[in-house]
């Protein structure tokens, strides 16, 4: 190992933007483990996920916040005021738009909240795989009308083109400071919420209904029995009955599925035979109950 040249650098960085943009692609790929969630349906990723990027000269600890959209529940206007709120103590702001789509009315609502926070914003182009290189000139430009970036950077974060140079870009943006966590760890979340949010992400792949955002799982137990097979209880909460009939599906068949997917993410992630029980329940309207959203452990 080569001596360090300087003093190493540390801090946390946000990633925003609007649903299906590839934020959670663009996590996996930086830290190159799948613990982002990844859904062709908008939404999914509800709480952060500290994903940390450590190299011989510095530590990068990004927060993938809660999409910021507009809303119409108590749960949306949580997610926005949590979000701004990470995103005054960061370092600097990851703010992903998708190329090969129209800049929207996501896009502009987005970066009309980052014009209230007082921290380096980066516009980073993403899925340039999808687009012809003279495309991009035009794109920036009207983004670059919106808002001024501290620094474009386009990427395919699929690809992993030009990601390099973002995790570049950023170290110049980080202070001196300390390793906050040991090198090889990824994430900070602990096990449990990234078994619930496995099982969410089954639910959402699986499932055609219009369902998906008015669910939440709670892992009830967890833990080891003697032959070393990790039991796991969970708990799916929708909002109405006929939800929870499109959940457990013909014969449990769909809640069979979920199960059987979840399962082999979870033996992947976790090492070891895991035992999954599903239950499915319903709380009525708890998008919008503050006590319902505490016990499931958002907090402001
Ligand atoms: P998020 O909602 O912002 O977290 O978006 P996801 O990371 O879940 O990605 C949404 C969809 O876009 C997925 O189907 C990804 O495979 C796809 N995607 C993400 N990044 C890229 C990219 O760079 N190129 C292409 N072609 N697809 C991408
Ligand atoms: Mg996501
Ligand atoms: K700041």
């Amino acid at each position: 190992m080569s001596e360090p040249k300087g003093k190493f650098k540390s801090g946390f960085v946000a990633i925003v933007g609007r649903p299906n943009v590839g934020k959670s692609t663009l996590m996996n790929q930086v830290i190159g483990q799948k613990i982002a969630i990844m859904s062709d349906k908008p939404q999914t990723t509800r709480n952060k996920i500290h994903g940390v990027y450590t190299t011989e000269d510095k530590q990068i600890v990004f927060l993938d916040t809660p999409g910021i959209h507009k809303s119409n529940s108590k749960l949306g206007d949580f997610m926005v005021k949590s979000a701004l709120g990470a995103l005054e103590e960061v370092e600097a702001i990851l703010f992903l738009a998708d190329v090969s789509e129209e800049l929207g009315g996501g896009d502009r609502f987005i970066i009309e909240q980052l014009k209230k926070v007082n921290t380096p914003v980066f516009l980073v182009l993403n899925k340039i795989d999808k687009v012809q290189p003279e495309a991009l000139l035009p794109i920036i430009d009207k983004y670059s009308k919106l808002h001024t970036f501290t620094e474009v950077v386009p990427v395919s974060a699929r690809d992993g083109n030009n990601v390099t140079t973002l995790l570049e870009q950023i170290g110049r943006y980080l202070p001196e400071g300390p390793m906050y966590y040991p090198a090889d760890q990824i994430t900070d979340h602990p096990e449990q919420f990234i078994c619930a949010e496995l099982i969410r992400e089954k639910i959402l792949q699986t499932t055609r209904e219009e369902i998906p955002h008015s669910i939440a799982v709670e892992i009830e137990s967890m833990g080891t029995g003697d032959n070393g097979v990790v039991n796991i209880g969970a708990v799916i909460y929708v909002e109405r009955p006929s939800q929870k009939g499109i959940i457990i599906g013909k014969n449990g068949a769909a809640l069979k599925e979920v199960g059987k997917r979840a399962r082999h993410d979870m033996e992947r992630l976790l090492g070891s035979k895991i035992f999954l029980e599903l239950w499915v329940k319903v709380k009525e309207d708890w998008r919008n109950r503050e006590s319902v959203l505490k016990s499931l452990g958002f907090r402001h």
